[in-house]
């Protein structure tokens, strides 16, 4: 199966992402993994990454899609992966069809509905780099303004459903493994 799991930041993709790889043997693909490994190693990118992340802001869809087009070539993919924080623009998605072959399309899209009051207590109590009032507040900014209308570009294609991620994190799996079940 290829999965987006697809949320404003702090939702709960990452976590849910961890059991889902486990559950269905598939790779989990952080493209925030990816660059915050990028920034530690020093290299091109991740110094390229590095100061638009600490300002909350979306690195370049160049630079994200080289790392996922390079990943998703690898053959542990061949079964399925899970794609988490990626897409996040619409030129994102575009460029990830374009790059997937026919036989290799996103089976399902798992957006993960969360109050934004409710993901600041979350972040604020998780305390990474960039999880500082300042920081989530442009983040959300760049949520609302380029990542949400994935929305409607997954729900015209019937490939998005809802998952209620205000629950507790074992009653989120469950509703996600549930809606998995059906494929
Ligand atoms: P990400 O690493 O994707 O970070 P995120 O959206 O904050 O995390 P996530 O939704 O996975 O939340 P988590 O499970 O950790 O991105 C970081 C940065 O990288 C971006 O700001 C951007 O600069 C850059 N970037 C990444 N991808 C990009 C792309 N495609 N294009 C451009 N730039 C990109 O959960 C958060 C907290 O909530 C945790 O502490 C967790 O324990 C807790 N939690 C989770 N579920 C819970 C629940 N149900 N109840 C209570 N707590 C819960």
């Amino acid at each position: 199966m290829r999965i987006i799991l697809f949320g404003p930041p702090g939702c709960g993709k990452g976590t849910q992402a961890t059991f889902i790889s486990e559950s269905l043997s598939i790779p989990h693909l952080s493209t925030g993994d990816m660059l915050r490994s990028a920034v530690i190693s020093k290299s091109e990118i991740g110094l390229k990454a590095k100061e638009i992340m600490e300002k909350g802001g979306l690195v370049s869809d160049d630079i994200v899609l080289s790392i996922v087009k390079d990943r998703v070539a690898n053959s542990d993919c061949n079964k399925g992966f899970i794609l988490d924080g990626f897409p996040r623009t619409v030129n994102q998605a575009e460029r990830l069809d374009l790059f997937l072959s026919q036989k290799q399309k996103i089976d399902c899209v798992l957006r993960i509905k969360v109050d934004e009051a409710e993901i600041i207590q979350r972040l604020i109590e998780r305390g990474r780099n960039d999880d500082k009032p300042d920081i989530i507040k442009n983040r959300f900014k760049s949520y609302n303004a380029e990542t949400q209308p994935l929305i409607p570009f997954y729900e015209t294609r019937g490939i998005l459903f809802n998952i209620d991620g205000m629950q507790e994190i074992e009653k989120v799996s469950l509703e996600i493994k549930k809606v998995l079940s059906e494929f």
